[in-house]
């Protein structure tokens, strides 16, 4: 599995209400605007590699020693490659655009460089993948974009190398090694363009202002193209890159989710594959979130890409013919994603996703600041709805809801953008919910990061902490003496905690009622009974600054912390 370098992932840090440090403009929205209506693109990773089954540039001299890796060139020969075969399977799953690692860590060079002999001229196979698969996307009408790794752990003007760059080269020169650089970006665009991005990534050992003038020659090359924030030196770029997880909700930064449908990013026999709800779920959520999700395969040593891959793609371009009408040319919100679903809009329509139900069939809405005209099901089937200042109910009967996410459009009274994003909640029923907490640590020691943002049931709001921190404790005052015996921690995927005890105070100290490592997404413990009124969460290890959307404690195993199931349960 990759080592995923972490990127300023501002989605994830910035709440959608507060102005982002790169405010878009006008030039960017204009050549961000046929990326936003696209939502969805096909991400490949490929090269030799994929002889080994391996990792693609991390498994270079770790699972494959350097040697043998570097050699494998010699022996890449995909014969059945067929680009319009790839093209017409993203075409097929509903995908717009068309992202491949042209060079990526190891160096290897998918088009016959000038600038190298490492590359798809000097195999048995020969052939220039890139001018194919530019040619079959322009046939088929998908925008083609390249994938260029900044690093490149074989080049020996590169100051690093394998594995994962965690070794020096004898004789570096990096003025040297990005005048390589900005030739075969240079090659890219004038041989296989106009691309519709350049995916800079791991922009190891390069400064900003280097960063900076390879993105303004690329600009200079083709001023339309669209740039990552990957190009070095916290240079932003168009757009962020939250990855193997849905960024968060944020309209004013275009953000994009690259994800695999395996596990690995490069060809990995039998690795395990999404699930296609998980697929489509995450394909609703990302959209509902204001954001695009570029979607990963690892194409075969013999250039296919796997008969399972491509029969998962089908079915979410099948799924998309009837619901995508919410996903294209939409922008997120007003309701926020979260565990009941995604919403997204366009024109005076509300799309809503339902995935979870508040109460078996039923959603419960905030109340929204312009009148619904018509509440429909996208499949067809009768719902009843009321909206009142309260909020707004919708009741749709198990026969008309779906499996993967019941879809219901709201038609409003105005523009839907114009509408104020807001959460849905989904009553917990938590002993905990809305009581008085204290926190050793504060991110900033800013309120909208404290303890009690971890007690409100609210998918969009966390309890974080100081960069750097590695333990730290979660106390709730439940008000009077209660009895527990079970626990909802949602750190989702950031996984931080490695060590933890939920403890409880007695008339002399604290006792441990649970004790255990890692928490992640969803983590729901049950334990023997205990009566108490001050609860803590000690969380004695962790990787970087814990931080956590929600901390729930029940009595006899109840709680709604997930909501009902996308059919009702019962
Ligand atoms: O190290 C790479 C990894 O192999 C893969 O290419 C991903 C895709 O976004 N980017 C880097 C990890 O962040």
């Amino acid at each position: 599995m990759a080592a995923s370098i972490a990127y300023a992932d501002t989605t994830a840090l910035e709440n959608s209400t507060r102005p982002c440090e790169h405010e878009a403009s006008e030039e960017g929205d204009a050549r961000m605007a046929w990326w936003r209506e696209a939502r969805f693109g096909m991400f490949i990773h490929w090269g030799p590699v994929s002889l080994t089954g391996h990792e693609i540039g991390w498994s270079r001299g770790k699972q494959t020693p350097i040697a043998g890796y570097d050699a494998l060139y010699k022996r890449f020969n995909p014969e059945k490659f067929d680009a319009d075969e790839w093209v017409e399977t993203a075409k097929a799953a509903g995908m717009k655009y068309l992202v491949i690692t042209t060079k990526h860590h190891d160096g290897f060079c998918l088009w016959p460089s000038a600038l190298t002999d490492y590359d798809i001229g000097e195999t048995p196979f020969r052939r220039d993948v890139l001018a194919e698969l530019a040619a079959a996307c322009q046939r088929h009408g998908i925008r083609f974009g390249t994938y260029y790794s900044v690093c490149d752990w074989h080049h020996p003007d590169f100051p690093l190398g394998s594995p994962g760059g965690s070794t020096e080269k004898p004789n570096p020169n990096l003025e040297r090694y990005n005048e390589y650089l900005r030739g075969q970006v240079a090659e890219l665009i004038e041989r296989y363009g106009p691309l519709s991005t350049m995916w800079f990534d791991v922009p190891q050992a390069v400064t900003r202002k280097q960063a900076e003038a390879t993105s303004a020659y690329v600009r200079k090359l083709q001023p339309d193209i669209t740039i990552n924030n990957r190009a070095g030196g916290g240079v932003p770029g168009d757009y962020d890159t939250p990855e193997q997880h849905i960024g968060g909700f944020s309209r004013q930064r275009p953000w994009e989710t690259c994800m695999t449908i395996c596990r690995q990013w490069a060809w990995k026999p039998n690795d395990q594959m999404k699930s296609l709800e998980e697929c489509i779920q995450t394909l609703i959520r990302t959209a509902g979130g204001d954001g695009n999700l570029l979607f990963n395969v690892g194409p075969m040593p013999d250039g296919r890409i796997e008969a399972r891959q491509v029969d998962r793609l089908k079915q979410m371009g099948e799924w998309l013919e009837t619901y995508g009408n919410g996903i294209y040319g939409t922008r997120g919100g007003p309701f926020m994603p979260g565990k009941w679903g995604a919403s997204t809009c366009k024109g005076s329509t509300v799309y809503l996703y339902i995935m979870h139900w508040t109460e078996p069939g039923t959603l419960r809405l905030p109340a929204l600041d312009q009148r619904i005209r018509t509440c429909s099901i996208l499949s067809g089937g009768d719902v009843s709805w009321n909206q009142s200042s309260d909020g707004i109910s919708i009741v749709v009967g198990k026969e008309h809801q779906q499996d993967i996410a019941t879809v219901v459009t709201l038609e409003v009274e105005g523009p839907a953008f114009d509408l104020t994003p807001m959460p849905v909640i989904i009553p917990s029923a938590s002993l905990a919910f809305g009581k008085n907490a204290t926190a050793s640590n504060v991110h900033h020691g800013e309120s909208r990061y404290g303890p009690k943002m971890a007690l409100d049931d609210n998918p969009d709001t966390r309890w974080a902490t100081d960069s750097g921190t590695r333990s730290a404790q979660l106390e709730v005052d439940l008000g009077k003496p209660a009895t527990i015996d079970t626990v909802f921690i949602d750190e989702r995927q950031w996984n931080r905690i490695r060590k933890f005890k939920l403890e409880y105070k007695t008339s002399d100290d604290w006792q441990v009622m649970l004790a255990g490592t890692t928490v992640g997404e969803d983590f729901r413990k049950q334990f023997t009974p205990v009566r108490a009124q001050h609860v803590r969460l000690n969380i004695l290890e962790a990787t970087e600054s814990p931080t956590l959307w929600e901390f729930q404690l029940f009595k006899d195993k109840a709680g709604n912390a997930a909501g009902c199931t996308t059919k009702d349960d019962k």
